[in-house]
């Protein structure tokens, strides 16, 4: 179990993370769609998060959505290290009524984030799906993925995210699954 506590004057966020657990998960971040999503990652990626996250979120979510990327993140990139090696490479495409979302992900230390992602509405309820990205971006700054996030088509923007959350646990669990052989194992280079 990994445990992340990140603190500034916006935000107060605490993750644990076992990629090698089920669930029960717990979020907690008092944005009940982000929440949402978060639990549809990992139940769906058979993980188990927890996070518990505060700020200033009568400002605007924004910051409190990109923190906990960020130290999700943070979290994933700790599990690398902790691992004596990993798959790396993970990737998924999954439906949800109207909408086929697709989350491939290259755990190789360097970030990148290719957000090839068309929301149907700007919103779910009152959360503004544009902020999803700040997520993916802290996710993939922190985490060092290479992180390709694709909507295929949506007529439904909830529908949409959803699938994408989904995948992105289903390709996470793969590339965060074990291999032997440390970081020698995981690139033809030697290294990562
Ligand atoms: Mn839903």
């Amino acid at each position: 179990m990994i445990e992340i506590h990140r603190s500034t004057k916006e935000t107060d966020i605490l993750v644990k993370l076992d990629m090698n657990a089920e669930g029960p998960s717990k979020l907690e971040t008092g944005l009940p769609f982000f929440d949402h999503m978060l639990n549809a990652m990992s139940f769906h990626g058979g993980f188990r998060l927890e996070v518990k996250a505060a700020g200033d979120i009568d400002v605007d979510p924004h910051h409190l959505v990109e923190d906990t990327g960020l130290v999700i993140g943070a979290a994933l990139e700790q599990a690398r290290k902790e691992s004596s090696g990993i798959r790396r490479y993970g990737s998924a495409v999954i439906p949800m009524d109207d909408a086929l979302s697709e989350a491939v992900v290259d755990a190789c230390g360097r970030p990148y984030l290719k957000w090839n992602v068309e929301w149907a509405q700007l919103k779910a309820g009152d959360f503004d799906l544009f902020l999803l990205r700040e997520f993916f971006w802290g996710l993939a700054v922190a985490g060092k993925l290479n992180l390709h996030l694709t909507t295929r088509y949506s007529e439904n923007g909830h529908h949409a995210a959803e699938a994408l959350f989904k995948a992105a646990g289903r390709a996470l669990s793969e590339a965060y699954t074990p291999k032997d052989g440390g970081e020698a194992g995981m690139s033809t280079k030697g290294t990562l």
